[in-house]
């Protein structure tokens, strides 16, 4: 269906929700996880986010995750991130619900002034313990001093080589690990349930920048379809959630979302 019609819907939507992925960072030069820039060294960004790299070698992931807190340090949120933010404060001036999920770790949402935001994947920036379950905000780059330098994605780099002192520690003497999601490991509890609620209770489901390949958060179009919503896609090419889709704008979020939302 044509843009008119979609903006003729999100005029009369009173409860919107939206669905985000890394598509919706990469006009702000940060790496998708699937497709081109999705490797680092030789391994793949997606192999590396798990808890048997963590287990087996977690001086190669903190170096992973700090090179990716050090290329945060001069990004900015983009055109989509800042229509995405401006959305949300029209739905509050006017009473209207409404809430953002997002897979990024990278907060670019938050910077750009999003509120209503469940974060399904954690935050680059914040820190678990895996001793005490302590969660703490970390700004560090370097995230040790050992780690000066360290994280080129180089596939020649030299082999990972941290010690356990090299790593960062929380005040129970517990190794601190990247609060984020891995696969196999579950979301948060409050997470789950309110990316549910949010996807059941629209009218409109708008999913940015996504491949929708990754659970649960690719099934959420389908909760929203299934509950009465309509869902409209915004990606560079096309993914499994048109097949639940109402709405297709194909090309980069940065240039479709402030015209598709009105924002500009
Ligand atoms: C643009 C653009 C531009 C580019 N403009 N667009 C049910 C069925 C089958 C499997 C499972 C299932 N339930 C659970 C699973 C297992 C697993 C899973 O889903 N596996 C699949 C791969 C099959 N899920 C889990 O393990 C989850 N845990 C869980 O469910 O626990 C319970 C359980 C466990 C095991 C079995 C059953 C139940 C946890 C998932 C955690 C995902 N973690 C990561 C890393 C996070 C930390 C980090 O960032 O380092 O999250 S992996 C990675 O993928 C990251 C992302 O958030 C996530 C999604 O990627 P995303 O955002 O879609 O990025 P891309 O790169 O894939 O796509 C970008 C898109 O943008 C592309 O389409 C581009 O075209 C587009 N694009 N430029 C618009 N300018
Ligand atoms: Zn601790």
């Amino acid at each position: 269906m044509s843009k008119s019609a979609f903006q003729e819907l999100l005029a009369n939507t009173r409860r919107l929700t939206i669905l985000t992925g890394a598509g919706v960072s990469a006009e702000s030069g940060i790496p998708t996880f699937r497709g081109a820039g999705g490797l680092w060294r030789t391994y793949q960004a997606t192999e590396l986010a798990s808890p048997q790299t963590w287990n087996a070698n977690p001086g190669l992931l903190w170096e992973f995750y700090n090179y990716r807190r050090q290329i945060m340090l001069d990004k900015k949120p983009n055109p989509a991130h800042h229509a995405i933010a401006k959305i949300e404060k029209r739905f509050r001036e006017e009473n209207r619900q409404f809430h953002l999920i997002t897979q990024n770790i990278d907060d670019l949402h938050l910077e750009a002034g999003s509120q209503n935001v469940t974060r399904m994947h954690g935050s680059l920036w914040l820190l678990r313990c895996c001793l005490c379950s302590q969660i703490v905000e970390n700004r560090n780059v370097p995230i040790t001093p050992s780690f000066e330098g360290s994280g080129s994605p180089d596939p020649k780099a030299k082999q990972s080589n941290f010690q356990k002192e090299d790593l960062p520690k929380c005040s129970c003497g517990g190794i601190l690990r990247p609060h984020v999601v891995w696969f196999g490991e579950s979301l948060a509890i409050e997470d789950m349930e309110k990316s549910h609620e949010v996807s059941r209770e629209c009218d409109l489901f708008l999913v940015v920048g996504t491949s929708a390949v990754v659970y649960p958060a690719a099934g959420l179009s389908v909760i929203a379809q299934r509950s009465g919503a309509k869902v409209a896609v915004v990606n560079l090419e096309p993914t499994t959630t048109d097949q639940v889709s109402d709405f297709n704008f194909q090309g980069k979020a940065g240039e479709i979302l402030p015209d598709l939302l009105m924002v500009e």
